[in-house]
């Protein structure tokens, strides 16, 4: 019993390198079943036990009756920086694109309002709200929902926020983020918002929310949807200083 499971385990490990050391690319098909028990000397169910754990994982995908496909890497984003979508997906050499699901003007009446909490905003303050689905390589990664308070930014919507960065929208109108406070929540995607992002209902996802400040001033909402299987987060962390005597 003991055996068997490390068994699975060696063998998801040896696939993981050869797709970490790209030996196998993106949509390369995996050895067939059959081949694997022969290269392992292991039994079928174990050849299996390893690929659901290598799907569960994202490391692959499976295609019935065809075979499993390595999946598109994922993608490294780390936690220290302030970044846009934009220049993030440009750092990567990814070719970002953007869909506008929803470009309007919002007034929200609850003073309780989280939005209107962290913007510092009266109730019924005038917001700019944008939904958008976000590409990189032509693959869905993210619905984005920003919220911006419209006094700062006059004639917002009629920007093309089809194909500019709201970040350097907001560098023009002298409100560049500077800093922003995140949190990070793990969700399961309702049917709508699984089919925008191209996975099956229920499949993980990183909710973020953040409130981006500008030299002190809050100047963006957002709530964000990351497809879990496409985003890795990586943050470096320090050992804090303690003096002996405490
Ligand atoms: C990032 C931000 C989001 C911001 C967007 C601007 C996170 C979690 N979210 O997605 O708050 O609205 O960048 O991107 O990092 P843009 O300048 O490319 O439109």
């Amino acid at each position: 019993m003991h055996k068997n499971q490390s068994v699975y385990l060696d063998i998801a490990e040896s696939i993981r390198n050869d797709i970490e050391k790209r030996r196998l690319g993106a949509h390369a098909r995996l050895p067939s079943e059959p081949e694997l028990v022969r290269r392992f000397g292991a039994a079928r169910a174990t050849v299996r036990r390893a690929l659901a754990k290598l799907q569960n994982d994202g490391l692959i995908y499976s295609r019935r009756a065809v075979g499993s496909f390595v999946a598109e890497p994922r993608i490294d984003q780390d936690l220290d920086q302030l970044f846009s979508f934009t220049e993030f997906m440009v750092y990567h050499g990814i070719k970002p694109a953007s869909k506008v699901i929803t470009a309007e003007a919002q007034r929200i009446d609850s003073p309780d309002s989280p939005l209107l909490r962290s913007l510092a905003l009266r109730p019924r303050a005038k917001v700019w709200h944008v939904r958008r689905l976000r590409l990189g390589g032509k693959q869905p990664l993210v619905i984005a929902n920003t919220w911006l308070p419209a006094a700062r930014f006059p004639g917002f919507l009629a920007q093309d926020l089809e194909r500019r960065s709201i970040y350097d929208i907001m560098n023009e109108a002298g409100c560049k983020p500077t800093d922003a406070i995140q949190t990070m929540e793990a969700i399961t995607l309702a049917p709508q918002e699984a089919k925008l992002l191209d996975v099956a209902p229920g499949s993980s996802a990183f909710l973020i929310r953040r409130v981006a400040y500008s030299k002190g001033v809050p100047v963006e909402y957002a709530v964000d949807y990351y497809r879990g299987d496409r985003t890795k987060f990586r943050v470096r962390l320090g050992v804090l200083e303690r003096s002996h005597q405490d």
